[in-house]
């Protein structure tokens, strides 16, 4: 979808005017998908706006770089700093948090270990990922014929650039088959996560999500979703999942930084239970939501404020 600028990108260090915050075509990422990333939210609050999240985000954005063995030339501070510097900088209130580390400009061929490191800290307005109106009707989905990379060829613990070429190729099926977002089974025919998001089913008041080991990326969103429907008193489990446990299950949504909680409506041209949002979905969504905005006590220290 179509970014809605902003006027700043946090650069090595300093803020860059966003038309600047540009790479060298032979950037060692370019060419090898040599990057780590972390997607974030800020939501709008009664104290201004607020990061979701903030800290674990960052930690996954350390670890992932580290599994490259790409030093981030900057504390976990310093990069917590830069996040709520470019977002007053931009004047936002709710907002998209895309940082970026990559492998620069340097040198060519697959070694990445002599290529600089750059950090780069981009916030723009990003509304409902699926769609304006996926929050309250659900989508469509297709589990992909491409099966998810495995843990042993690209480890999904990581969040790199280079492996989104694998959800490319699934979004891309689903999409010209007229679905809205692909799931992929791993290489034992289990469900991992869609091209951005994990998946969760509720079946007779019970939530089932597929385990980490299974290949799907460790979600903080995920992560929430599992304490918030605990608190509210479900039962949740990580297991794996077969295709026909999303067509039978009662209900089914996804969750991501930037999908949220979206409501699966159908999986491969089946309605999944009456084939609109259910009640466990929506209320999970009121509670998420309500958090986001600073208004439940139990998760305030999920929040940064960045005024305070
Ligand atoms: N699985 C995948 C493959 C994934 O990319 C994401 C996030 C998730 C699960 C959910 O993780 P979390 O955001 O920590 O709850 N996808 C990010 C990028 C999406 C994009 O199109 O870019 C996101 O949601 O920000």
């Amino acid at each position: 979808m179509p970014i809605t600028e902003a006027e700043k990108i946090w650069k090595d260090g300093a803020l860059v005017d966003w038309a600047d915050a540009n790479v060298h075509v032979l950037s060692h990422a370019v060419h090898y998908g040599s990057g780590v990333f972390e997607g974030i939210r800020a939501y709008a609050t009664e104290r201004g706006p607020a990061v979701w999240h903030l800290d674990e985000h960052l930690k996954r954005l350390f670890r992932s770089a580290k599994l490259y063995h790409m030093d981030i030339p900057y504390s976990v501070e310093a990069i917590t700093d830069a996040v709520r510097e470019v977002i007053r900088a931009n004047g936002l209130d709710a907002c998209y948090i895309r940082p970026v580390v990559l492998r620069g400009y340097g040198e060519m061929g697959v070694n990445p270990l002599n290529a600089p490191v750059n950090v780069f800290i981009a916030t723009w307005p990003w509304g409902a990922y699926l769609g304006e109106d996926a929050l309250e009707n659900g989508v469509r989905i297709k589990i992909s014929s491409w099966r998810r990379n495995t843990q042993n060829a690209l480890p999904s613990s990581a969040k790199a650039t280079g492996q989104y070429i694998n959800g490319v190729l699934a979004k891309i099926e689903s999409l010209k088959a007229g679905y809205d977002e692909a799931v992929m089974l791993n290489e034992q025919g289990y469900i991992t996560d869609g091209s951005g998001e994990n998946l969760f089913i509720v079946r007779d008041s019970r939530l089932t999500t597929p385990p980490i080991s299974a290949g799907c990326l460790d979600g903080i969103t995920r992560g929430s979703v599992i304490r918030i429907a605990r608190d509210l008193g479900y039962e949740v489990t990580e297991e794996n999942l077969v295709r026909t446990d999303l067509y039978n299950a009662d209900e089914c949504f996804f969750t991501g930084t930037a999908a949220e909680i979206t409501p699966v409506r159908e999986v491969d041209d089946r309605a999944v239970g009456e084939g609109h949002r259910g009640p466990v979905t929506k209320e999970l969504q009121g509670a998420f939501f309500a958090a986001t905005k600073g208004e439940t006590e139990a998760y305030a220290s999920w929040l940064t404020y960045v005024n305070e």
